[in-house]
């Protein structure tokens, strides 16, 4: 069981529980947290905080999971199961919040921006990775950056892919709340609770009318398939094979370019 689901009041609260693969986004794991959702969602929870087992090595996600990224082609399609759950979360009838404590990688990232609220402690940090793969990020998944943060803070991430700090998080607002650990789950527990008194159909209209919203960016044809071009020389180019090759021989990848 890579889930754990726990419910308290009108609070459901879902935990990564897949330490010893630093809780990688997996088919099998993401599959698991959409069933749980599915079953918070029928029971009617007016808030879902979002957390994860880090282990020892302090890694609350390590994103994707690599081996699953199919290699010559598009990495992130509309059907990956990591898009599946990011929609899933934006979608979702309540707020969702991440809790986050440790370190969180890529795609994870991605998810923990698609969560309605963040709290976070001192270990927390947040990468975005696809240049240390080769790998040509996704339209909505570039959009989500370009919105939830400074354009500058978003360059410096996905150019860099450099974890930013609890500090800097909580300073270029990608945190809600930065808190001692010692009091992360209270709190986060608490702001779920305050959440739950509230009139659930006027929350759920709310965050359904903010992603609408937030959504309805008019895409030219011309600019789609640009993108797609641009994507496409991308993820078949050998830079993406190497950076892929590199996790899995665990060495530094060296990229040419082509
Ligand atoms: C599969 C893993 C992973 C993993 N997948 O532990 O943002 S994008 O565009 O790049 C997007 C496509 C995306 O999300 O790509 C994934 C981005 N994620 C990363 O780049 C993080 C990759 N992982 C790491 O850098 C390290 O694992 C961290 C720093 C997270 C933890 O390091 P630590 O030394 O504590 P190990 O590296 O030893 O990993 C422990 C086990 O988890 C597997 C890894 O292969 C190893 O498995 P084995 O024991 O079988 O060797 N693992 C870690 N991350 N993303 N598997």
């Amino acid at each position: 069981m890579y889930v754990i689901a726990e419910q308290l009041d009108q609070v459901g609260i879902l935990t990564l529980n897949h330490a010893e693969k630093r809780n990688a986004l997996s088919r099998t794991l993401i599959e698991e947290l959409l069933a749980r959702m599915t079953e918070m969602q029928e029971a009617r929870i007016r808030a879902l905080i979002l957390t994860a087992n880090t282990g020892n090595a302090k890694v609350w996600s390590a994103g994707h999971d690599i081996h699953e990224l199919p290699e010559g082609e598009d990495p992130l399609l509309y059907s990956d199961p990591l898009e599946q759950l990011l929609r899933a979360v934006r979608h979702f009838p309540a707020p969702v919040i991440a809790m986050v404590h440790g370190s969180v990688w890529g795609g994870a990232t991605d998810l923990v921006l698609s969560c309605d609220l963040v709290t976070g402690d001192e270990s927390c940090s947040f990468a975005i990775t696809p240049v240390n793969l080769g790998l040509p990020y996704n339209t909505v998944g570039t959009l989500n950056f370009m919105r939830r943060l400074p354009l500058n803070v978003a360059k410096e991430m996905m150019f860099t892919a450099r974890p930013v700090t609890a500090s800097e998080a909580e300073r270029w607002s990608l945190l809600n709340h930065l808190l001692p650990s010692s009091v992360l789950r209270e709190f986060t527990l608490e702001l779920a609770r305050g959440i739950t008194t509230k009139a659930p159909l006027a929350v759920a209209a709310i965050k359904e009318q903010l992603r609408m919203l937030g959504d309805s960016a008019p895409l030219q044809p011309g600019i789609f398939e640009r993108i797609q071009e641009l994507r496409n020389t991308v993820y078949k180019s050998a830079d993406y094979a190497e950076g892929i090759s590199a996790f899995k021989e665990k060495r530094k990848p060296m990229f040419i370019g082509e």
